[in-house]
């Protein structure tokens, strides 16, 4: 447990991983100076009252005073400051080496371009099956500090890229990448291998690492106090198999459960199940614990989810599907006998789209794209390309023309931001607006 007595603290912003921080910090009798470069974060009034906080930009002065700064995963490190104040000898970090700072207990920390949620929640739910206390938060949306407590015998933690970039001192029981597709190229101008180095952060320092087969970019550096273990589709001490004429998940050679068995669609989330299975070994659960759970589960919202269906047609909500990593695994999964109506736009936080290019070639695809960068999602196949506004105006046009066998697909690519607070959001409308009009 470190101890902060007598140390000079600023936060970088105002969210929730800000405000968890400032409670931390607040529990042990520090009192952090917050600085948000918003003028109105939404979060200001939940400030402590005793807090002393800059808007607007970064207030240098209290930055160059500080002896320990502590940054959100929305802060670029490579704001000229942060470049500054590093130089000048002053530790910068997260919320996540806090917390690694304060707990023994065992971690495990799933990250990857895709999938990282529905792993986090599918493992939680078979640790906390096998009857051990999970904690389960991070970039999944519960500040990793608020789960800190004594009783809790397992941490289940998703790690953003952001996250990673900013810890230093995990030391994971089980370290997992799911899968590296190109993300966030907002923030790592020089390209994937800038972002896939902030992964690879996990890791360092742990016990076990599980990385994926079929992705180069994932596998670790090797040492000799490391285990490792990986999955894939046809590769891997984890992978699937056919067997009896069906799909099944095998495990280190053992046939191991028929994938017809489970409630969840979609290949990636049998990749997903595999990885799922890979972790619950590595903490020895009992496999008949995992079965059940893997037989169970039945994935999460906004995740390549039916929403609705009526005469005959299918309105899949795929909001969370924000990089084009997850709109290829929505697509190579997509089941329609009759017309893809599919719902592209937001904003894409410039990312090269022409890597989705291939996947509209087939036949029956009618593509509607909306928001920000929506003139350059229309390019990709034009031919087949309706531009509107906003999503809703592109589901009111689809509806008056869907027919029995039809799917209407809502899977991004981009993250929704420049025209809803979240993913969540855009998810809600898709639904409600399937229900009214569908
Ligand atoms: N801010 C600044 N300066 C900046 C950037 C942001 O002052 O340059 C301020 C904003 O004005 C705002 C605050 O920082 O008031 C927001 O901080 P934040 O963007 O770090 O967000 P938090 O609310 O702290 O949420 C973060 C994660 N957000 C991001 O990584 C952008 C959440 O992941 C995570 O759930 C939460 O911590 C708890 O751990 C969200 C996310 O979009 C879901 N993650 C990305 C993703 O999944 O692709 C990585
Ligand atoms: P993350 O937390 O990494 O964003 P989620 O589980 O929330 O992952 O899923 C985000 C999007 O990625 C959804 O569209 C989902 O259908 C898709 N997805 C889930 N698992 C995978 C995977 N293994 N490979 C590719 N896409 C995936």
């Amino acid at each position: 447990m470190a101890n902060y007595q007598g140390i000079k603290v600023v936060i970088i912003g105002l969210g929730l991983t800000g405000l968890s921080c400032i409670d931390f910090f607040m529990r042990r009798g520090i009192i952090p100076r917050v600085i948000d470069t918003r003028l109105n974060p939404p979060n200001v009034h939940k400030l402590p009252k005793n807090i002393q906080c800059h808007l607007g930009g970064i207030n240098n002065q209290w930055l160059f005073n500080s002896d320990l700064i502590i940054t959100s995963p929305g802060v670029p490190l490579t704001h000229p400051s942060l470049i500054d104040a590093a130089k000048d000898g002053i530790e910068i970090i997260g919320d996540i080496e806090l917390f690694c700072r304060e707990t023994q207990t065992p971690i495990i920390a799933i990250t990857g371009s895709n999938g990282k949620s529905t792993v986090t929640a599918w493992v939680s739910s078979i640790a906390k099956s096998a009857g051990i206390i999970v904690g389960t938060g991070g970039n999944i949306g519960f500040p990793v500090l608020s789960l800190l407590q004594n009783s809790v015998q397992l941490y289940i933690l998703e790690l953003s890229s952001f996250q990673l970039e900013t810890t230093k001192t995990l030391q994971a029981t089980v370290a997992m990448i799911l899968n590296i597709t190109e993300d966030h190229m907002d923030r790592y101008p020089q390209g994937i291998q800038q972002y896939s180095s902030a992964k690879m952060r996990i890791y360092t320092h742990a016990k076990n690492c599980i990385f994926n087969a079929d992705d180069r970019m994932t596998i670790p550096v090797y040492n000799n106090h490391t285990y490792y273990q990986s999955f894939g589709l046809n590769n891997g001490d984890y992978q699937l198999t056919y067997h009896k004429d069906n799909i099944w998940l095998q495990a280190k050679g053992e046939i191991f459960l028929n994938t017809n068995k489970m409630q969840i669609f979609g290949q990636h989330n049998l990749i997903n199940a595999l990885a799922a299975l890979a972790v619950a070994d590595a903490i020895n659960i009992p496999r008949s614990i995992s079965k059940l759970e893997l037989t169970k589960f039945r994935g999460l919202e906004h995740r390549f989810q039916l929403v609705y269906q009526n005469k005959g047609v299918r309105w899949v909500n795929d909001s969370k599907s924000t990089n084009i990593g997850s709109t290829i695994a929505a697509l190579k999964s997509a089941y329609y006998t009759g017309i893809l109506w599919l719902l592209l736009g937001g904003d894409g936080k410039s990312a090269d789209f022409t890597a989705l290019r291939k996947f509209l070639q087939k036949p029956n695809i009618r593509l509607y794209c909306f928001g920000k960068d929506s003139n350059f999602i229309a390019t990709l196949h034009p031919e087949i390309t309706v531009k509107t506004k906003t999503m809703s105006e592109a589901i009111l046009q689809i509806s008056i023309q869907v027919q029995h066998g039809d799917l209407v697909l809502l899977t991004p690519a981009c993250s929704s931001l420049d025209q809803f607070t979240s993913f969540k959001q855009r998810g809600d409308l898709f639904s409600k607006l399937a229900r009214e009009v569908g």
